[in-house]
């Protein structure tokens, strides 16, 4: 099921990226190769899962998917550039500062950030009220109290101890912020009414899940490796940062991982009136994922 979202969003990132940038440049080139060269896309296949738990169609979902792709594509060549996490391998390939150079890599990132906005305030698909509301929630994830807050927050922590409730916050922000939005943009992609009580249960699924993909992502870079993951395995612990398995050791990691997926799937009891098989099978991908 999700190879096919997969390859949907894929087609569609394409074709963002063709409309949205100057295709004969190097940029275009680096924006390709960072964006659909490899990627789980687990962000906008949960953007399409939550739009339709509330029935709406894959086609009315499929730009805001793209535009938090876009996003995530940006914070990883970000992530990897010599003043972050100075990473060369990256979905198995060289990472973009090293494939083009590091300019290119630092415009890239910026210009998937703004082809983000750019997408999903043209997306007609979408009432504008609820355009604008997706923009809002999407910004406010990626910005200074979300995602780039996490990134900073860890870069703070290197080399430092941390109590396990400062790193569930940096990773609330660093990782969870954006899956949250993802939820949510599936959600906004509605024009039903949704209670505050599912808003609520969405927003709680989103968190548990946010924060169990990192607990895994942590558990992955000990007992992986290399190739299987496409990134460089034991880089969190080369860099000495702050980990589950650091802070609770490997069973307490494994033990955390199963308490979030439960309260995961236990929010979306909570919305008994919505179908949220899908939601429930892909929390099963996100813990048991193997890269
Ligand atoms: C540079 C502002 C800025 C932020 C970067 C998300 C992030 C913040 C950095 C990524 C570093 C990292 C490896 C975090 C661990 C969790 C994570 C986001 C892994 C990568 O996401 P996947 O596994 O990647 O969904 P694919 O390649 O499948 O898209």
């Amino acid at each position: 099921m999700f190879e096919n979202y997969k390859t949907l969003i894929d087609d569609e990132l394409q074709k963002c990226i063709h409309q949205l940038s100057d295709n004969g440049s190097i940029l275009a080139r680096a924006i390709h190769y960072s964006t659909l060269l490899g990627g789980k896309r687990i962000r906008p296949i949960l953007v399409l899962l939550s739009a339709d738990s509330f029935g709406v169609k894959t086609e009315q979902a499929i730009t805001p998917a793209c535009a938090v792709e876009l996003i995530h594509a940006y914070s990883l060549i970000h992530d990897d550039l010599p003043a972050m996490d100075d990473d060369e391998l990256r979905r198995g390939q060289a990472t973009c500062h090293i494939a083009f150079d590091e300019a290119t890599a630092i415009l890239s990132g910026d210009a998937l950030q703004t082809m983000a906005f750019e997408l999903l305030s043209l997306d007609s698909n979408i009432p504008a009220s609820n355009r604008l509301k997706m923009i809002q929630t999407l910004a406010h994830a990626s910005g200074p109290k979300g995602m780039v807050l996490g990134q900073s927050i860890d870069f703070e922590s290197v080399g430092r101890q941390l109590s396990i409730e400062q790193l569930e916050n940096m990773h609330k922000h660093k990782t969870g912020a954006l899956i949250e939005a993802s939820v949510m943009l599936g959600a906004l992609c509605s024009s039903t009414e949704i209670s505050f009580a599912e808003e609520t249960a969405l927003k709680n699924y989103a968190s548990a899940i946010g924060l169990a993909f990192q607990v895994q992502d942590d558990i992955l870079d000990i007992v992986s490796d290399t190739q299987t993951l496409g990134k460089t395995q034991g880089a969190d612990v080369a860099l000495n940062k702050p980990t589950y398995p650091a802070l609770l050791g490997m069973d307490g990691a494994k033990n955390k991982l199963m308490l979030l997926h439960e309260e995961a799937l236990s929010s979306l009891q909570k919305m008994p009136e919505r179908n949220t098989s899908k939601l429930a099978e892909i929390s099963y991908f996100i813990v048991k994922r193997t890269l």
